[in-house]
Order: C-alpha cells, then structure tokens, then sequence
C-alpha cells in the first residue's frame, strides 16, 4: 500500500466579475420588465409580480460580494438573463476542457511536475457540458496524458469525491498519480430570472495532482484517510437531461431546467450532517478538535460554515482555522472547498491536520483528512 497526497493545486479564475450592485440593477431591471409586460394578470391576481432583489440581503445571507464568470455577455441584459457563448466547433477544445486545462497547467507547476508524471485524469464537476466523450478525456488528450480518465459527477461534493476515487487508486497501487479537476461553469446553470438564488454561484476551475507521498518534489499534505457519504434530497434539483425532448413540455423555458432549491431546508439539514459527518471522521481517526489546525469548508453561504465550523471545533474558529473565500468567488460549486485549501495552506507547519470537506446537492457529503509534510 502507498501512502497518497496533494503534491499541488491550481486555481483558473475567470477575468470577468460581476458585483452584487451589478447584479442586483440588471435583476431589477429585468423584474421591471416582466411586471409591465404582464400588468393585467398581475392586476387580477393570475400572476404574481417580481419583486426586487437587494444587495444587503444578498450579503447578510449568504457573505457574497462578487462572482467570476467565463461570459459576461448576457446575464446582466435584462432581456437576455444568461450568458451569451459563442458555438464551438467539435474540433476545438471545449470551454471545460480550456479553463481545466489552465487549472491544471498551474497544479502541475506548483508539484513541479509534468504530464508526463500524470497516470489519470477525473473530471469532477457539478455539471458536465456533453454526455460524451467524457471531458475527461478530452482534457487528458490536450495535456497529452498516457493513461486514462473519466468523468463524474456529485454536485457539489465533486472534488472531495473525487478525490478519494483517486487517492484509493494510488493507495492500492493501480495508478502512481492523478489529476482531480473540478471546472465548474456554474453562471450556465442557475436561473439569473429568480431572485432566491440569481446571487449563489459564480465560475472557476480547480485542479488538484495527487501523488505517492514518495515522488513528491517539494512541501506536501499526505492524504491521511477519506469518507463520503449522500442520503437522498429533493431540496436542490435540476431536472434538466437527455429525456427531455421526451417529455410533455420538456423543450419549453421550464423553471426546473435551471438549478432549484429551498434554500432554508437545505441550510437546516445539511449543517447538522457535516458537522456530524467531520466528526465521526476525526473520532474514527483517534483526532480531538485541538488537533485540527484549519477546515477548507466548501463555499456555499458564510452562516452556513460558521455553524459547522463550531459544531466541529467545539468553540468560534479564528479566521484563519476556516476561511472563507466565497466573499469573492460565491458559491462555485465543487471547487468550493479547492479554492480555499489552494489559498490558505502554503503556512501549515509540518505535522499539522487539516480537513478538506465539500457538501451540497444529493445531498452528498466528502472529507478529506490530510496532514502537511515539509
Ligand atoms: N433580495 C431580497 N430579498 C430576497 C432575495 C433577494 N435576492 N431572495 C430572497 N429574498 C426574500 C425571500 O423572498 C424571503 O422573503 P419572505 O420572508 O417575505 O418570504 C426572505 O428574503 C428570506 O428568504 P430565504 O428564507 O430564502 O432566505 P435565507 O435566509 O434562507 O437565505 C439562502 C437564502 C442564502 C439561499 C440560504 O438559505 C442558503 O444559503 N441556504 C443553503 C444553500 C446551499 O448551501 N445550497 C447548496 C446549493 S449548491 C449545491 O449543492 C450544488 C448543486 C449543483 C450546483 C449547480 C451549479 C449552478
């Protein structure tokens, strides 16, 4: 058995942003809209009006300020409301593959490796732009990666998933190393029409290369154990697939085609399952909260990794034990949690324990015990 770790990380960040003020004018200005264009059904009752968005709710309840996106174009159009991309022909890289590739490209450099070091590719994302070939793939074919690779998908929890698919693989020896990357085009996916979630999410693209222990060049975080879990929710769906031109309605502008939640059952239930499900795991591995050194949480709404961060640690947690990066990134996703450990590990000592832990859609749940080296 060998011991596997996270020899480097990367983090692509769009260049365009957009602010919650920006955000919250084109929500309104498309809510305006829709109010006059349906004035008479709204005066008798048939229809209910839009009412605003604002920017000190977005804030108090979920700590978001800004989000990257890949395409601005269109989603702050209150005419459009989604982003505009341009139609790619099959013989050029897709725009997963492209932003994966960047994020990988800098997880290599950070190990100093190269994909000549690389024995698999996991495209772990919350959404996948095609059902085949796998993205995967195609991003092992760019990065010219012998080997193998294949895609997977849950939701939020992607990467730590992921993650443990890979460190497994390298533990029992049947690959040496492997790339987990997490592209995430979260803007494609949300509804920018509905004001409960027109603010959650924003795009990025993670990668994290994981090694036997033994080839790692520089500093390095063993990956000590892993544990995920999912119990079934309906309170965040898509029902958006390849039944849909199936079905009675199925190609019509459905609400439920684009991400949907209740935001408040979600927040109830999945608080108390990772707190619990963190600590079972530092139970199982004999750790009490003092061993704990910091929690890259993922990023979904800052009230929500506050609790869990003191459910875990028994008391508040100083910034720096869990940091947040959602303030600038929002929701994005599987690489939520990636972001963060890439941002805010390089000062761990030597001997530290750290828990990497994504959670959301399934609702699913993964953590990631790892201890730093060097
Ligand atoms: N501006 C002003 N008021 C608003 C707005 C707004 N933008 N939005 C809602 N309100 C109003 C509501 O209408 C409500 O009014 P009323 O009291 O009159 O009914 C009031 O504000 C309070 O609304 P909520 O109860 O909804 O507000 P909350 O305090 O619960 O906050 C949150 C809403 C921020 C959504 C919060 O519930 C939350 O963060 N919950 C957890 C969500 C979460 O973690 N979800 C995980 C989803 S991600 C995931 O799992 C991956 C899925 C796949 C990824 C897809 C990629 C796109």
């Amino acid at each position: 058995m060998y011991t596997p770790a996270i020899t480097g990380t990367g983090v692509f960040t769009p260049s365009e942003t957009i602010t919650n003020a920006e955000l919250v004018k084109a929500f309104n200005a498309y809510a305006d809209l829709y109010n006059t264009e349906h004035a008479d059904e709204i005066a008798a009752g048939t229809r209910a009006a839009k009412d605003h968005s604002s920017e000190e709710f977005i804030f108090k309840a979920s700590g978001i300020e800004q989000r990257y996106v890949m395409v601005k174009d269109g989603i702050l159009d209150p005419t459009v409301m989604y982003p505009k991309m341009r139609q790619r022909s099959d013989e050029e890289p897709s725009i997963m593959a492209e932003m994966a590739l960047k994020a990988a490209n800098i997880a290599l450099e950070n190990a100093g490796k190269t994909a000549a070091d690389v024995g698999a590719v996991i495209c772990a994302a919350s959404n996948l732009e095609r059902a085949y070939p796998a993205v995967a793939i195609e991003i092992q074919d760019l990065l010219g990666i012998e080997g193998f690779a294949f895609d997977m998908n849950v939701a939020c929890s992607s990467a730590t998933f992921g993650i443990q698919a890979a460190a497994d693989m390298i533990r029992s020896g049947s690959i040496r190393s492997a790339l987990v990357i997490n592209p995430e085009i979260c803007s494609a996916h949300i509804e920018w029409r509905d004001r409960d979630c027109h603010f959650i999410f924003g795009d990025v693209a993670t990668a994290t290369l994981l090694e036997r222990e033994e080839d790692a060049k520089g500093a390095y975080f063993a990956v000590k154990s892993t544990r995920c879990a999912t119990s079934y929710s309906n309170n965040i769906r898509n029902n958006n697939g390849f039944l849909r031109r199936s079905r009675p309605d199925g190609m019509k502008d459905r609400r439920d085609m684009q991400f949907m939640q209740n935001g408040r059952k979600v927040f109830k239930e999945v608080v108390p399952m990772v707190s619990d499900h963190i600590a079972g795991h530092m139970a199982d591995e004999n750790l009490g909260a003092q061993d704990i050194k910091r929690l890259w949480l993922h990023q979904a709404n800052k009230g929500m990794n506050d609790m869990i961060g003191k459910k875990v640690l028994g008391r508040t947690p100083e910034p720096h034990e869990q940091p947040n990066i959602l303030q600038d990134y929002a929701n994005t996703s599987s690489a939520g949690s990636i972001i963060t450990f890439a941002k805010h590990s390089a000062d761990l000592k030597d001997g530290d324990h750290g828990f990497i832990c994504s959670f959301g859609a399934g609702y699913s749940v993964g953590s990631v015990l790892v201890e730093k080296h060097g």
